[in-house]
């Protein structure tokens, strides 16, 4: 029992939360670099992500006052990857997830020839990854389509989109082929639903008509162009691997009460959508259903159905953190979760942003996606955003993030005995980041502390965390100590 030899550990990171160095080596601005960091705003104001405007997005791009655009600087890991490296290197890691911003390699998505200071960069870095045994599991888009694109077409809403990105897709191929063999299309492709602008590229006050058939346009664009890069990719590399990504958030009903049952039902639908089309190869009759109701038309074009239904993924990967209640109850107490809402869980404590911890969910959901696609998995997010304080000799005991991972590991490792194929694990993130939602780096996920505060006052000096040691011990008995 247990996990099987080769079973890859490691850690995720993506670029506009980690790299910094927004306007050097000629990369160009992408939507992640009008976030503006939002001090003393309550915690479920992060859930629920804010559109931008033409004028806030104008504004953001005329201040050139870093301080408050945190995706701008991440943790440098643009100049520090080698340092980094070697501390997931020490921890042990056989994996390592990092992404590819679009906008370092075509700057605004539209030229013809990349940027080969971007591709020099991503082949130092996955050149050195490989030479410290760490596997590369990259994902082509994650939050970060060039804001030029989303200024001139609100991006994925339009189909001309597809084209640039499977010639951005070609040249990662073509460039960094010889050293990647897993990749990754779309981070939490679903997302698109939420928060339109970082995932599509969509400035919801630009779109004409419902924003709702806006989102699901570009999903429709992005689930063609994932299968269409999936295709490219078999054809160039055999041997290599393409994922489609969930954000796999959890729901159960809030009562026993059967309308709060087929309630939580008719949401997993549209999550699970996704999975369908991506791993499955086509859009289930009760989604398109489901979605015809809500006045929602997918704008198939020729070729589009075949498309998807000949190049499905190799594996499906997901980020899990929390789980969530629904309730048709209109006073029913809601809760933040990963840029959603829920309704509170009476038996699951929370963190401090409202996220709900729950290990036994991430054995139910490893169990469901595995019965539903029969796939092999990846889990490619969880972890936990804590504060966590530095002690005088200048250490950090953070007890509550092993427990999490204790507690998360040995529930994985059941559903493993269960027999579900479960290929890897890297948690978000091994080195703190900056947070997607809130733009905070004080929500710290990492093994690694940096020297870094909300407004990037710090050294960026690097510190191993209690938790660095107890992953190192983890990876080492590949699970079996969780000690
Ligand atoms: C997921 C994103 C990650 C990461 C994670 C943690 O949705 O894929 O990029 O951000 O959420 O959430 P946050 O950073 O908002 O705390």
């Amino acid at each position: 029992m247990g996990l099987p030899d080769g079973f890859l550990w490691g850690g995720a990171l993506a670029a506009n939360q980690a790299e910094g160095a927004w306007n050097e080596g000629g990369r160009g601005p992408a939507v992640s670099d009008v976030s503006k960091y939002r001090p003393n705003v309550d915690p479920r104001e992060y859930a629920v992500h804010h559109q931008h405007t033409l004028e806030s997005i104008a504004a953001a791009m005329a201040d050139d006052d870093i301080a408050f655009f945190p995706k701008r600087r991440g943790i440098d890991f643009y100049h520090r990857y080698r340092e980094d490296l070697a501390l997931f290197a020490e921890m042990g890691f056989s994996v390592l997830r990092v992404s590819i911003a679009w906008s370092r390699l075509y700057p605004t998505g539209e030229e013809f020839e990349p940027n080969e200071e971007g591709i020099a960069f991503y082949l130092d870095l996955f050149t050195e990854m490989r030479r410290l045994g760490i596997r590369p599991l990259v994902t082509l888009s994650h939050y970060d389509p060039p804001l030029a694109l989303a200024l001139k077409n609100n991006a994925w809403v339009d189909r001309s989109t597809i084209a640039l990105f499977e010639r951005f897709s070609r040249t990662c191929f073509e460039r960094f082929g010889h050293l990647v063999d897993l990749w990754l299309s779309f981070n939490e492709i679903d997302g698109i639903i939420r928060h339109p602008f970082t995932s599509g590229g969509i400035i919801d006050e630009t779109v004409e008509g419902s924003l709702e058939q806006a989102c699901y346009t570009a999903l429709h664009h992005q689930f063609v162009a994932s299968a269409s890069v999936t295709k490219m990719l078999h054809e160039m590399w055999p041997e290599s691997e393409m994922g489609c990504m969930l954000t796999m958030l959890t729901t159960y009903p809030n009562t026993c009460h059967p309308d709060d049952v087929a309630a939580t039902q008719a949401k997993e639908r549209l999550l699970y959508l996704c999975t369908d089309v991506q791993a499955g190869g086509a859009y289930p009759r009760l989604a398109l259903k489901a979605l015809e109701a809500k006045g929602i038309t997918i704008p198939f074009a020729e070729g589009d159905v075949e498309l998807l239904r000949e190049h499905p993924v190799d594996y499906i990967s997901f980020s899990y953190y929390m789980t969530l209640t629904e309730s048709v109850r209109p006073d029913a107490e809601r809760t933040p979760g990963n840029t959603v809402l829920g309704v509170k869980n009476p038996f699951l404590p929370s963190s401090e942003w409202g996220w709900q911890i729950d290990p036994v969910g991430l054995r139910i959901s490893l169990i469901d996606l595995y019965d539903r696609y029969g796939k092999p998995l990846f889990i490619v997010e969880n972890g936990l955003g804590m504060r966590d304080e530095l002690t005088d000799d200048g250490r950090i005991h953070d007890p509550y993030r092993i427990d999490y991972f204790r507690s998360h590991f040995a529930e994985m490792i059941r559903a493993v005995d269960e027999g579900v194929e479960l290929r890897g694990y890297t948690s978000w993130a091994p080195i703190d980041i900056i947070s997607a939602s809130s733009s905070q780096i004080s929500k710290r996920y990492g093994f690694i502390h940096v020297d870094q505060d909300d407004l990037g006052n710090g050294t960026g000096e690097r510190r191993r965390k209690d938790s660095f040691f107890w992953y190192q011990k983890v990876i080492a008995s590949n699970g079996a100590d969780l000690a």
